[in-house]
């Protein structure tokens, strides 16, 4: 079994970028080790890290982001990060050559009840013309990343990595310590009959959702001519890599619960990364009216509609959308 360095090595990629990747995962195998802990995490402490140590009342998502902050900014070739955790950015090595975004534990309300969690990160190119505190750094269409990938905390812990390359999984050996491949070619299904949605938000969504949600319910009585599964693990990690394993759809789309929040996921820490890995897995990931990874930020935090999997099935449902906005 290989190894993760001569992997990313024969991709060509880039030594700095192979050794900030390796440095991520080292953090996230500690946030594995903390998280399989569960609720003695606050009470044991840590493996790896002398900082954190005697902070470990902390939740978990707090624990996490420290650690990823910390070893990411000691590498010397980041810039800046941008957390989901961190109301602004953090400055890095002024020279740094790459930009990290993370969201240090996805799903964290998985945590009280022992399910499915995961660390997503994305890596950018740092503009070399701008100060190492300008937010405006991070603000690059997801087709900009140079590597996008995840770490599942699960029975086993997993990683989905894509250098542009295609994508690839591995699987933390905990007897070495190190990711082993395990999967060297993710290729999702074009067809699918699993979908995955918070169906309690059904009455907020625009009519195009509706619509295309109501046939797949319908069945094989309806348009689409077949029965379909449901699957909500209620963390985007966790349903982006069912998907991985074995195709799907994902939605989480625009509603109106709440006028000021019609979106609910991070274009940077959580739609970007994520579009990247299923792309490359030969899948699709739009918003309904947009390529996700076509899209200029405008804000380090800013949240989309995400609609994301198995090609035919993302296609289906654009024409749902599309058949709406030709009619109006
Ligand atoms: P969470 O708020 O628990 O961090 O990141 C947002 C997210 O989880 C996704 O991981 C997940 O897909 C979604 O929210 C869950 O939303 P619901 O609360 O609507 O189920």
């Amino acid at each position: 079994m290989r190894r993760i360095s001569p992997v990313l090595q024969q991709d060509g990629v880039d030594s700095d970028l192979i050794s900030l990747i390796k440095t991520i995962l080292a953090a996230c195998r500690e946030i594995s080790f903390r998280v399989s802990q569960g609720e003695l995490a606050g009470v044991l402490g840590s493996t790896l890290s002398e900082n954190v140590q005697g902070e470990t009342q902390k939740k978990l998502d707090v624990i996490a982001n420290e650690l990823l902050k910390e070893v990411i900014l000691e590498t010397g070739v980041v810039k800046a990060i941008s957390s989901e955790e961190e109301d602004d950015i953090v400055a890095g090595n002024p020279r740094g050559r790459y930009l990290v975004t993370f969201d240090p534990l996805d799903g964290s309300s998985n945590t009280d009840i022992n399910s499915l969690i995961g660390t997503i990160f994305s890596i950018l190119p740092a503009p070399a013309d701008k100060e190492a505190d300008d937010a405006s750094m991070f603000l690059q269409p997801g087709t900009a990343q140079v590597a996008a990938g995840y770490v599942l905390y699960g029975p086993s812990t997993m990683l989905a990595l894509t250098t542009g390359k295609g994508t690839r999984m591995y699987t933390l050996d905990k007897t070495y310590g190190g990711f082993l491949l395990t999967e060297d070619k993710v290729t999702l299904p074009k067809y699918t009959s699993e979908f995955a949605i918070n169906m309690s938000n059904q009455r907020f969504w625009q009519a195009p959702m509706q619509g295309y949600i109501q046939d797949l319910l319908l069945g094989k009585e309806g348009p689409r001519g077949k029965n379909y599964n449901m699957r909500w693990i209620a963390a985007m990690v966790g349903d982006v890599h069912r998907i991985l394993c074995r195709g799907g759809i994902f939605a989480y789309p625009a509603d109106n619960k709440d006028a000021n929040k019609p979106y609910k996921l991070r274009l940077m820490y959580e739609a970007n990364p994520m579009s990247l890995l299923i792309e490359q897995a030969g899948g699709l990931s739009i918003t309904g009216t947009e390529r996700i990874l076509e899209i200029q930020p405008d804000d380090i935090h800013q949240r989309v509609a995400v609609i994301l999997g198995s090609r035919h099935e993302v296609e289906t449902c654009l024409a749902y959308h599309q058949k709406a906005l030709s009619t109006n």
